[in-house]
């Protein structure tokens, strides 16, 4: 760590999310300042990084996870990239915050998992934000209160106003499902035994080949049923909802209630926020100023683990075949190291 104790993280990947995360260390965090950039548009990172104080943009990922300037990385470049990146931060004894996905496929998350429990310590924390959203943790903490009794079923809704061009149907699964298959393991705290995704009539909207909506159904080890609706082309705006019903009573977040306006001629509403950055942003500042404490304090991760990360992709793999057949498909997951 620098003299002045800061915590000096490097942000590789600076385009939305990365860039979001700079923004949010740079005037938002304390203890952490950002000290170097990177991004496969160089131009990008230079301009970032002549915007602030003692920043440099390095050009290569690896040099930047290695420059002796750079106590922890966060890694916001494209999912495919990440295994190698990982690879490197554990190498190096690097702490990681590693947005979404863990890696791309199952077998190198495994492997990433494998690694990293050999170390003496953990090093990766996976970017799963909602886990410090005041409504999920409010959630949370009524359901391990037992004010609801045993938790059965789940209903959410995820929907999106649009998604990037490159979107397919299977993206549906791996990069937006992929938030609820986390929040039924982290509410829940047990494994998510099968997964089957069933497919109505598709919105005519969608771009050509996107099947979108789709319907997810998860059973957990324990039997309990959680049904998402996955929306991603709705032209809306961006919708969240969970709720869960209990052997005591129910739940519900994400109705988006803040300032409910009456006004002429008889009508009354509010606004729905219109994307991840603005419903969760809250979530963001949470969960990176919990990690730069974290790795501060030497623990390294306060947050979902590798496992997590690996978990959730085992999850999406078998979503992902249940996309091609509309069956259930039983979820395969390696013995924890
Ligand atoms: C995006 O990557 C996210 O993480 C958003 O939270 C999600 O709503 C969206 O569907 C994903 O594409």
């Amino acid at each position: 760590m620098s003299d002045s104790n800061e915590l000096r993280v490097a942000v590789l990947g600076v385009g939305v999310m990365g860039a979001d995360h700079v923004t949010r260390i740079t005037s938002r965090i304390s203890g952490a300042r950002v000290t170097v950039v990177n991004d496969y548009v160089t131009e990008k990172a230079e301009q970032i990084a002549s915007q602030i104080d003692g920043c440099r943009a390095i050009v290569d990922p690896l040099d930047a996870i290695a420059d002796a300037d750079v106590d922890a990385v966060v890694l916001a470049t494209p999912g495919s990239t990440h295994e190698k990146q990982l690879l490197a931060c554990l190498e190096h004894g690097k702490p990681v915050m590693c947005e979404k996905p863990l890696t791309t496929d199952v077998a190198t998350s495994l492997d990433i998992v494998r690694r990293e429990a050999a170390l003496d310590r953990p090093l990766i924390q996976v970017g799963f934000m909602r886990r410090f959203d005041d409504e999920y943790m409010r959630l949370k903490a009524l359901l391990d209160g037992g004010e609801l009794g045993r938790p059965l079923v789940m209903h959410c809704v995820h929907r999106n106003a649009g998604v990037p061009s490159y979107f397919d149907s299977s993206l549906i699964v791996k990069d937006s499902l992929v938030h609820e298959v986390d929040v039924t393991r982290f509410l829940f705290d047990e494994e998510i035994a099968s997964v089957q995704i069933v497919t109505p009539l598709s919105n005519p909207a969608a771009p050509e080949g996107v099947i979108d909506p789709q319907i997810a159904i998860l059973r957990t080890v324990s039997g309990k049923h959680v049904d998402v609706e996955l929306f991603v082309t709705t032209g809306v705006a961006y919708e969240v909802r969970t709720e869960v019903v209990g052997e005591l009573g129910s739940a519900m977040i994400g109705l988006d209630v803040s300032l409910i306006r009456k006004s002429a001629p008889g009508t009354w509403g509010g606004h729905i926020t219109p994307g991840f950055r603005e419903r969760f942003g809250r979530a963001y500042d949470t969960e990176i100023q919990r990690w730069v404490d974290a790795v501060r304090a030497g623990i390294n991760i306060d947050g979902p683990s590798a496992w997590d990360g690996y978990a959730a992709a085992a999850v999406c793999a078998a979503g992902v075949e249940s996309l091609h057949t509309g069956l259930p498909v039983d979820v395969q997951l390696a013995e924890r190291p």
